[in-house]
């Protein structure tokens, strides 16, 4: 093959390549990249993951951290939704959410200001003054938030990401 035909090929197997890559999901993306268990939101365009088994909030946030994001910040109606009908209505996880530096002042851990909130009923009740963290599902309808002690007791935590936790390699482009 000459030059120019070796130029055309690759044109042709970049863009079969690419357009590939470009048709699969980010689920896929992420598990062909060895970090599977992150789900894509495309409401937000964030990435969100169970961490199960977190002994308490404070584990759970260091390892969300670790994890390259935080516990899940849930700033609107529609991204609660989302969190309810992906990771489901009867289990509590613990959120982002916690007033442990200030009683009272409930901040999002990841710095995000608050523009949505969904205490159930009675809730933030503090009780026993030792209730600084925020968890989803307590009541119907689903999703409902109460505040729980540290180590009160979880099927684990939601962790959000604002970038993709693995990397994009975009195809080369030949000229
Ligand atoms: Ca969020
Ligand atoms: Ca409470």
């Amino acid at each position: 093959m000459s030059r120019k035909h070796w130029q055309r090929y690759l044109v042709i197997v970049g863009l079969v390549l690419g357009g590939n890559w470009i048709s699969r999901t980010s689920s896929e993306i992420a598990e062909a990249n060895g970090v599977s268990g992150w789900i894509f939101n495309p409401a937000t365009s964030h990435y969100y993951k169970l961490q199960p088994d977190c002994p308490g909030w404070l584990s759970c946030e260091a390892t969300a951290v670790s994890e390259g994001g935080h516990l899940v910040t849930i700033n609107d109606a529609n991204e609660q939704d989302w969190l309810v009908t992906t990771f489901g209505s009867t289990d509590y996880f613990w959120i982002g959410y916690t007033d442990k530096d200030a009683e009272g002042s409930w901040v999002w851990i990841s710095g995000e200001p608050t523009t949505y909130t969904n205490w159930a009923s009675g809730e933030p009740s503090n009780s026993g003054g030792v209730e600084n963290y925020a968890l989803m599902n307590w009541s119907s309808p689903p999703g409902l938030w109460n505040d729980g002690h540290e180590a009160a007791v979880t099927s684990g935590g939601i962790i959000e990401r604002v970038d993709a936790p693995f990397k994009v390699f975009l195809p080369l482009i030949v000229r």
